[in-house]
């Protein structure tokens, strides 16, 4: 049977596509763009589990079948939280990586690195066509560096150094990320749900 990914964001749906296989669900996972003419619903939740079960509502409604969905996003201490749920259009333009992670950095200046705590959290959210609904939320702690480093992952991965490492995550391997990261720790304890309802 299908479970729809209801996302558009391609870092999203390459992370979402492992953690759930290598979790051994035997659905067949469609991302959000094989539905092209359902549009993006509109993010109005003021937290990640709020926007992360509009996500998975929206499309589950319109295709008649299961959803996920993933809201995400940086919450930097020094910032109180911010960008958080505004992560991924914090420059202004959805989507602009580049311009989000370096305003971020010019926002930060040269603050010591003892002030500069941040995480990545992830809300995950299951809903059926019928309503029900499951969501779950993961966190990965870090500081942020002065520069960018590194090529994997999305986002702001080039400035996220975990606790414990000593790299960013966009130096650790996409296996390496998923086994810590937010998303990872979601989408991992959303599963038992997943098969629970859906079989
Ligand atoms: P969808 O709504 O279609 O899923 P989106 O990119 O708009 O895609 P969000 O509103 O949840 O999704 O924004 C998430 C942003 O948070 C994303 O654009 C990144 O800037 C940041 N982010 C989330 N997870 C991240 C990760 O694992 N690594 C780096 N940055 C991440
Ligand atoms: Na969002």
């Amino acid at each position: 049977s299908r479970l729809i990914l209801a996302t558009r964001n391609a870092g999203k749906v390459s992370e979402l596509r492992a953690i759930l296989s290598d979790a051994g669900l035997p659905h067949e996972l469609v991302g959000a763009d094989a539905y092209p003419e359902i549009p993006d619903v509109k993010e109005t939740g003021v937290t990640f589990a709020e926007n992360a079960l509009l996500k998975a509502h929206a499309l589950a409604r319109a295709t008649g079948l299961p959803a996920v969905a993933d809201d995400s996003g940086l919450c930097v201490d020094v910032l109180h939280g911010a960008p958080g749920i505004f992560s991924a259009r914090w420059a202004g333009t959805h989507g602009d990586d580049k311009a989000n992670l370096d305003l971020l950095l010019a926002q930060l200046g040269d603050i010591a690195d003892e002030n500069r705590g941040a995480h990545f959290a992830c809300a995950a959210a299951l809903a059926l066509p019928d309503g029900t609904e499951r969501v779950v939320e993961g966190r990965l702690l870090g500081t942020l560096r002065h520069t960018p480093s590194g090529t994997g992952g999305f986002g702001y991965d080039p400035i996220l150094q975990p606790q414990g490492d000593t790299r960013t995550c966009a130096e650790l391997t996409a296996a390496e990320k998923n086994a810590i990261s937010h998303r990872g720790q979601a989408f991992r304890a959303l599963v038992p749900f997943v098969r629970a309802l859906l079989g």
